[in-house]
């Protein structure tokens, strides 16, 4: 019953894609590879060769048009009511990856909690398996993001019912966070002390929706993540270590019922929560899906915007922090769940078409810029 709310509201959004601007003109889109089933995250090894996840349990390997099932994984978990969570969800490589062949995956395990594998690629099966990082609740999304060599950050996501729960603001409860884990899943000394608790744990920030994007800018050394509101309050937040980002204590969005979230005011927010860098509108309910910020991409003119999916618009969205300017650009592409810069500075979309009519119509689409 509360997935086919969700779902209503999902679609009745679709509809009003069309107040917003942006267009394709610009942009050449080639289908590198298609025929998924809702696949999730997209990691870049190279030009022509990507990891590409599935909600349905599966990885791929994509090399130069071939596209093989990489052999060997841990078992997974769907969840499906008339949509689909759990699975495979974020894929990642370590930053010295082309020297170790180490790869991290997030996945809902067979008792449906969030885990953390790491393995060794070699060629299209995994080895030396470890199941690094396990939890005893389920994740309806998670981000891996990599700060250095030596640490990650991992998202973990609540949300979707009526009314809020409150374990985003338990520090006992792993849902609603951002982990902080070293490469090998141990607990980083200096991670915070949260209130409540009498040492570092894996948690670094509190408080948090439904992140379904992360970026750590190593230029400026600043973690950025996205996350779904409820009805709209889609946020972007600049993560501070040990911060409380306030759901559902206060937020920019409604209940699913239309009712208030709480009663808390933006003023007595900001006291108490560290509130978001951009907030969106329940009129402009995004839905985020990855988050990347584009450097020396060949879409100069996108060159220091974000980039991420627009789930609920079936788009890409472009948002520039400096001038805050929010732009829909490929409208009506599809679900868009990741985005990755190409080491050509091309990109590539994963987009997931989870609608009766699109089944298996998850497909890999690259973009150059048109001269
Ligand atoms: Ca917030």
């Amino acid at each position: 019953m509360v997935s086919s709310l969700i779902v209503t509201l999902f679609f009745s959004c679709d509809q009003s894609t069309t107040q917003t601007s942006g267009s394709d003109d610009s942009v050449d889109q080639e289908i590198l590879a298609d025929g998924f089933e809702i696949p999730w995250a997209i990691a870049v090894i190279d030009e022509d060769d990507f990891l590409i996840t599935e909600r349905m349990g599966a990885l791929y390997r994509y090399r130069k048009g071939e596209l093989k099932k990489v052999k060997g994984l841990p078992n997974s978990k769907t969840y499906k009511t008339d949509r689909h969570y759990g699975g495979m969800m974020d894929i990642s490589l370590h930053p010295k990856f082309e020297f170790n062949r180490l790869v991290y995956l997030a996945y809902v395990d067979k008792y449906y909690h969030l885990s953390v594998a790491r393995f060794k690629l070699k060629e299209n099966t995994v080895e030396d398996l470890d199941i690094i990082f396990s939890s005893n609740q389920f994740s309806i999304g998670s981000r891996i993001a990599w700060q250095d060599d030596n640490h990650f950050f991992l998202t973990f996501g609540t949300g979707g019912a009526p009314k809020p729960d409150p374990g985003p603001q338990d520090v006992n409860d792993p849902r609603g966070k951002i982990f902080r884990l070293m490469a090998d899943g141990s607990i980083p000394a200096d991670n915070p002390v949260l209130p409540g608790i009498d040492g570092p744990s894996g948690i670094w920030t509190y408080g948090h929706r439904d992140p379904q994007g992360l970026y750590y800018d190593i230029d400026d050394s600043i973690l950025y993540a996205n996350e779904h509101g409820p009805l709209g309050g889609d946020e972007l937040n600049v993560i501070t270590k040990g911060g409380n980002y306030g759901w559902p204590l206060f937020s920019y969005g409604l209940n699913y019922d239309v009712t208030k979230v709480s009663e808390m005011t933006e003023e007595e927010a900001a006291k108490h929560t560290i509130l978001p860098i951009k907030y969106w509108e329940p009129s402009f309910r995004l839905a985020p899906s990855s988050l990347i910020k584009l450097k020396n991409s060949n879409f100069e003119q996108w060159n220091g915007s974000f980039l991420m999916g627009g789930l609920a618009y079936q788009c890409l969205v472009r948002y520039n922090s400096d001038v805050d300017e929010t732009e829909i650009v490929l409208p009506e592409a599809g679900r868009i769940r990741d985005v990755a810069q190409l080491p050509s500075g091309n990109l590539v979309i994963l987009i997931d078409q989870h609608t009766p009519t699109w089944w298996h119509k998850g497909r890999v689409v690259k973009l150059v810029p048109k001269n």
